[in-house]
């Protein structure tokens, strides 16, 4: 497959894959999402390739859904579904994917971008990132993931917090609450998350998809089947007034207004 979102180089036994739509704060489309599936499964395939290093272009991260993409949606258009064939294969693939990812968060990481992120391994981010969930900010719920993962790093009372308030998070909070690993100055992200990697694609690669594997398999409820629950519940949210002028309002870049329906 020939890539047209994503930046992929292979420095070494380090495959570092950079999401390219930086004007849009890469933010994800069905393209972007089979993309990223198709870099998992080469990943896994080949032996060469030991560690996966994924950061964005530019300012921001990943800014989730591309809002730019949805306006024109009939009706009609199932958001389940949506989910379904894009964003939960690209989330499962990264997290079946018995190599090690250091995701490097260079700026702004919400909706499903946040979901991408924390469906990595390790999370180091710049001091200029910012973690948001945003989905409630159009009226939707968490998707890609998040639902699944906010508890789980950061207990079931903050991450309401952050999915009922659509609150912005430092890196410095974000790194003290454990959603991400570690702080690292704007300027000192990639090499630090590069020597990261570098370290993890020396290691022993079947003996940490193997603890991979182990870490899954003690969650409990699977990824996948919190996935489809999430998928399920987005098509409700994805046919409600306040979607639509969830969309509208950040398109015409004014506060929306929303009326509970
Ligand atoms: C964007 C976006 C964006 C396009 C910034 N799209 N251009 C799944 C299934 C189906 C439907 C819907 O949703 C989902 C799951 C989701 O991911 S829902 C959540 C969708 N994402 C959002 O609601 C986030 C919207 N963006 C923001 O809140 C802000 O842009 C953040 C906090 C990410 C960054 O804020 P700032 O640093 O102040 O930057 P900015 O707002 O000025 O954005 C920079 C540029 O990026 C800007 O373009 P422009 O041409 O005006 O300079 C934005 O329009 C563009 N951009 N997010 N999601």
């Amino acid at each position: 497959m020939d890539y047209q979102n994503l930046l992929v180089e292979q420095k070494d036994t380090v495959v570092e894959v950079t999401l390219n739509r930086p004007e849009k704060y890469n933010a994800l489309t069905h393209q972007v999402a089979q993309e990223m599936i198709d870099l998992c499964s080469r990943a896994a395939a080949d032996p060469s390739m030991r560690c996966v290093l994924l950061t964005g272009a530019g300012k921001g991260f990943c800014a989730g859904q591309d809002l730019t993409e949805v306006r024109d949606q009939a009706e009609s258009f199932s958001l389940r579904n949506h989910l379904n064939s894009g964003y939960n294969p690209m989330v499962s693939a990264l997290r079946r994917l018995e190599k090690p990812v250091v995701v490097a968060i260079n700026g702004a990481c919400a909706g499903a971008g946040l979901g991408l992120a924390l469906g990595g391994d390790i999370r180091y981010a710049s001091d200029k990132a910012v973690f948001l969930t945003a989905f409630i900010g159009i009226g939707l719920v968490p998707d890609s993931g998040v639902s699944y993962w906010l508890p789980r790093l950061v207990g079931p009372a903050r991450a309401a917090e952050m999915l009922f308030t659509n609150e912005r998070v430092s890196a410095a909070r974000a790194a003290e609450i454990g959603l991400i690993n570690r702080v690292v100055s704007n300027a000192e992200l990639m090499a630090e998350a590069r020597a990261l990697a570098r370290q993890l694609a020396e290691g022993p690669t079947l003996g940490i998809g193997l603890t991979k594997r182990a870490l899954n398999h003690s969650l409990g409820i699977t990824l996948d089947e919190q996935l489809e629950f999430e998928a399920q519940l987005q098509d409700i949210a994805g046919h409600t007034q306040d979607y639509r002028e969830g969309v509208s309002a950040f398109r015409e870049k004014r506060q929306p207004g929303f009326k509970g329906k």
